[in-house]
C-alpha cells in the first residue's frame, strides 16, 4: 500500500475503531485520491479528504415498536447526514439485521461521490435500522416504519435530507413512512423518493437501479466494440435491483442464468425468461418467499449456500449486498472468461476482489458508477415534485440512460491510463470527487 494512504487510513481506523466496512469504502476512495490531491495541491490545503470522510451529522435514535402478540420490540434506527456541499442529503434506508454504524457510514461515504456522478444537485446520506422484516406482517412493518419515523421527521424535510429504499426498504415501506411523515408535519412534500406513483412517485424509479447497471455494462463493452446480445450473465440477489437488471439484460438479448438470495442461488442454464421473472418477483414481492422455489417449479439447480460467481459467465451483475466477491471468486470469474463486472450492489467486491479484476484489465465497473441509475432517477422524482408535473415512462427512462452515458463519459475522462485501459474505480473515485471538493472549498472551513 502506498505509505500516504496508509497514514491516512491509520488515522480513519483509530477515529472509527472497528466500523471494517467503512474503513474499506474510504481506502478504495483514498487510493485512487491521494495521487490526485497530490497534484492538486488546494484540495490537500483545504483538507478535504479529511473533511469528506467525517460526517456532517449522525443521528442515532430508539425505535420501539408493538409486535403482533402485544409485546415491545426495541431497535435503532440511524441516519448519516454525510455531506450537503451539493444539495440536499440524498440517499436510502437499510432495514436489516446485520446494520450498524460502520455500514451505514460505508454506504454514506459511498453515496456522496455516486450522487456527484449523476450531475444532479444532490449531497450524500444513508439511513436504516437492524429491524429485520422478514417473518413480520404488513402491521408490524407498519408499526416499525411509524416509530421509526416518529424520530426521523424532525431531521429530514424535501429541501434538508430526502431518503428512499434500499435493502428490506420498497415500496410498502416508503409508504408507511410517508404517511407518518405527512400526518407529523401537515405537509405533502418530496421528502422521500421511491413513492407510489398515485401520490407523487416517478415513473422507473423501482426500475432504475437495475436498468442503470445494465446500460452501464452497455457503456463499457462499447468501449471495446462489444454488446450484451447473446452474453451469458450472472446475476445474484433476487430482490429491486437484481429483478430490474434481469429484466433489462433479457430485452437486450442476454441471457441470465442465475438468481439468488440468503440462502442460495439457483442455476438455470436455458436462462430466466419473462414469464420465469414474472414468477421470481410475484414470488420476493407479494408472497415474499425464497429462491429455492424456483428451481422446485422450473426443475433447475439449487445451491444451498454457495453464491452464483462459480458458474462460467462472460458477465457479472452483483445485486444483493456487501463483500459478496471475495478473491478466490473474482479469480474463478476472470479465469472463467468473464469479461465484464457492472456492480448493482454497494462495495460486492472486496479489495482483494477489485485488485483481482484491475489487473486483468476486464471491464470492472465500480457500484457508485453503475448502480448510480437508481438515485439519478430519485433525483427526477424529487425534480417532477418540484414541477408538481409527472413525466412519462419515456421521458424518464431517455433521461436516466443519458445520465448512465454521461456518468460513464466522466469515468473515461478521469479514469483512462497512458496505456489506453480505462481504471473506472479511479475514474469514478476522482470523477465524483471534483465537484463536490470545488462546492466545500467555494463555502469556506464549514
Ligand atoms: P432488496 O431488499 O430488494 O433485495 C436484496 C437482495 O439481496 C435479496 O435477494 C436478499 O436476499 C439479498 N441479500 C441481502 N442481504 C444479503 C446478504 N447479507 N447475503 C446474501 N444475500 C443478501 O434490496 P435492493 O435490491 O434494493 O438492494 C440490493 C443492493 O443494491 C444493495 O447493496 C443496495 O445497497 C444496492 N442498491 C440499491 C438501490 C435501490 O434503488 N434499491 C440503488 C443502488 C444500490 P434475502 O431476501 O435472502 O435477504
Ligand atoms: O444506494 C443507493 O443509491 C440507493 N439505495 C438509492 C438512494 C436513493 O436516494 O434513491
Amino acid at each position: 500500500m502506498d505509505p500516504r494512504v496508509q497514514q491516512f487510513m491509520a488515522t480513519i481506523k483509530a477515529k472509527n475503531p472497528g466500523e471494517n466496512e467503512f474503513h474499506q469504502a474510504v481506502q478504495e476512495v483514498a487510493e485512487s485520491l491521494i495521487p490526485f490531491i497530490e497534484e492538486n495541491p488546494k484540495y490537500k490545503h483545504a483538507k478535504i479528504l479529511e473533511r469528506i470522510a467525517e460526517p456532517e451529522r449522525t443521528i442515532i435514535f430508539r425505535v420501539p415498536w408493538l409486535d403482533d402478540k402485544g409485546e415491545v420490540q426495541i431497535n435503532r434506527g440511524f441516519r448519516i447526514e454525510m455531506n450537503s456541499a451539493i444539495g440536499p442529503y440524498k440517499g436510502g434506508l437499510r432495514l436489516h439485521p446485520t446494520v450498524n454504524l460502520g455500514i451505514l457510514k460505508f454506504l454514506a461515504f459511498e453515496q456522496v461521490f455516486k450522487n456527484s456522478l449523476t450531475t444532479l444537485p444532490m449531497g450524500g446520506g444513508k439511513g436504516g435500522s437492524d429491524f429485520d422484516p422478514k417473518g413480520k406482517s404488513d402491521n408490524e412493518v407498519m408499526r416499525f416504519c411509524q416509530s421509526f419515523m416518529s424520530e426521523l421527521f424532525r431531521h429530514i424535510g424535501a429541501d434538508t435530507d430526502v431518503p428512499a429504499g434500499d435493502i428490506g426498504v420498497g415500496g410498502r415501506e416508503i409508504g408507511f413512512l410517508f404517511g407518518q411523515y405527512k400526518r407529523l408535519k401537515n405537509e405533502f412534500t418530496g421528502v422521500l423518493t421511491g413513492k407510489g406513483i398515485e401520490w407523487g412517485g416517478s415513473l422507473i424509479r423501482p426500475e432504475a437501479t437495475g436498468y442503470g447497471a445494465t446500460y452501464f455494462a452497455q457503456e463499457m463493452l462499447s468501449t471495446r466494440g462489444d454488446k450484451l446480445k447473446g452474453k451469458v450473465v450472472c446475476i445474484s440477489g433476487s430482490g429491486n435491483v437484481a429483478q430490474y437488471a434481469t429484466e433489462k439484460v433479457i430485452e437486450l438479448g442476454g441471457k441470465v442464468v442465475t438468481s439468488s438470495d440468503s440462502n442460495g442461488f439457483i442455476y438455470d442454464p436455458k436462462g430466466i425468461d419473462a414469464e420465469k421473472l414474472n414468477f421470481i418477483m410475484e414470488l420476493k414481492n407479494v408472497r415474499r418467499g425464497r429462491i429455492k422455489e424456483y428451481a422446485e417449479k422450473y426443475g433447475v439447480e439449487y445451491l444451498e449456500g454457495e453464491r452464483p460467481w462459480i458458474i462460467k459467465c462472460d458477465i457479472a451483475m452483483p445485486c444483493a449486498t456487501q463483500n459478496e466477491i471475495n478473491e478466490e471468486e473474482a479469480k474463478l470469474l476472470v479465469k472463467n472468461g468473464c469479461i465484464c463486472v457492472s456492480e448493482g450492489s454497494n462495495m460486492p467486491s472486496t479489495i482483494e476482489a477489485v485488485g483481482v479484476f484491475l489487473n486483468a484489465q476486464i471491464l470492472y465497473g465500480p457500484g457508485k458508477a453503475a448502480n448510480a441509475g437508481g438515485v439519478a432517477t430519485s433525483g427526477l422524482e424529487m425534480t417532477q415534485n418540484s414541477m408538481r408535473l409527472p413525466w412519462s415512462r419515456e421521458e424518464v427512462d431517455e433521461k436516466l440512460h443519458t445520465i448512465m452515458k454521461n456518468i460513464h463519459k466522466t469515468c473515461v475522462k478521469y479514469g483512462t491510463k497512458d496505456s489506453g485501459f480505462i481504471n473506472y474505480v479511479d475514474g469514478a473515485n476522482i470523477g465524483g470527487f471534483v465537484k463536490v471538493a470545488n462546492a466545500m472549498i467555494a463555502q469556506g472551513v464549514v
